[in-house]
């Protein structure tokens, strides 16, 4: 499907390559064209927060794991964006943390459940729901077709983890009283407001650094765990994002004026 091989030395390889496996996905209906564009959108913030986990992520990382460990019922979320992007990570987070898969999608159709469902088989997925007739309830005060979810998964959680989302549904599933975990680069999407928890980076960044944190935290008292959980506050974690991007954006205009900065012996133009 890729129109372009990415030669290894470019400076810009790691992005590239995630962009050919986004179009990839693309080709093989797992991402809905929209996707693409939700992609270019992450590419975008990505720049804006140097392109690396910072502490905020860090710190939302933490909570998601002491979130995820400590749930009754738990449900991972699936779109085409994610199963494109790390479909071996989301099987090993549902497995680590004996959450569900569930696939829910903005963009709905038959053909992209079912590319969606053989990739996350073929990454070592034994069970996923949320397919076909499976997605028969409904999430009240939604009228997407993300409203449409399994009685046997989401419906019933009392955590679900949406990377890559759309504002509606974090909405609706906080109004439901779940808690709700996002991965967004964008930290003022509406998902990201709206969450619970926001881990404001890459995916594939966050989700590998998720995982083992999850390890690392696993053997923790349930107690010890809910209490670090009750001492996150993510509205803070949100504003040292915007800040991080703020503060970094001064710096590098202040590198532009730095009058080294310019050709030697050139006049700066005015
Ligand atoms: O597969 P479907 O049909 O469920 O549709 C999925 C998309 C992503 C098309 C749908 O949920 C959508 O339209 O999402 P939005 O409203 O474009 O929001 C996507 C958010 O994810 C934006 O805030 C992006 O900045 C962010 N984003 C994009 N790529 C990444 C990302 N966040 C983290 N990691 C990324 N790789």
């Amino acid at each position: 499907m890729s129109e372009t091989s990415i030669p290894e030395d470019h400076p810009r390889y790691a992005s590239l390559l995630l962009r050919e496996t986004i179009i990839n996905g693309w080709g093989e209906k797992l991402v809905a064209t929209a996707g693409l564009i939700a992609h270019g959108r992450g590419e975008a913030f990505d720049y804006l927060i140097g392109e690396k986990t910072g502490d905020f992520a860090g710190k939302a990382i933490k909570a998601a794991a002491c979130c995820l460990l400590t749930a009754e019922r738990p449900v991972l979320s699936v779109n085409g964006n994610v199963a494109a992007l790390c479909p071996k990570e989301l099987v090993t987070l549902a497995k680590d943390t004996g959450a569900a898969l569930e696939i829910n999608l903005f963009y709905r159709s038959g053909e992209r459940e079912e590319a969606i469902l053989d990739t996350l088989k073929r990454a070592g997925a034994e069970k996923v729901l949320g397919v076909g007739r499976a997605a028969s309830a409904t999430i009240p005060e939604l009228s997407s077709e993300r409203r449409r979810v399994d009685p046997e998964g989401i419906l019933k959680a009392d955590v679900v983890m949406v990377p890559l989302e759309d504002g509606d549904r974090t909405e609706g599933l906080v109004k439901m009283g779940k808690i709700v975990i996002t991965i967004d680069l964008n930290p003022l999407s509406r998902t990201s407001q709206k969450s619970t928890i926001t881990i404001v980076d890459n995916v594939v960044r966050a989700m590998p650094i998720l995982i083992k944190k999850i390890r690392e935290l696993k053997s923790e008292p349930k107690e010890m765990l809910k209490h670090l959980l009750a001492s996150y506050n993510n509205r803070k974690t949100l504003n040292m994002s915007l800040a991080f991007i703020a503060e970094r954006l001064a710096g590098l205009a202040e590198e532009k004026t730095e009058p080294d900065s310019n050709a030697a012996g050139k006049k700066e133009i005015e």
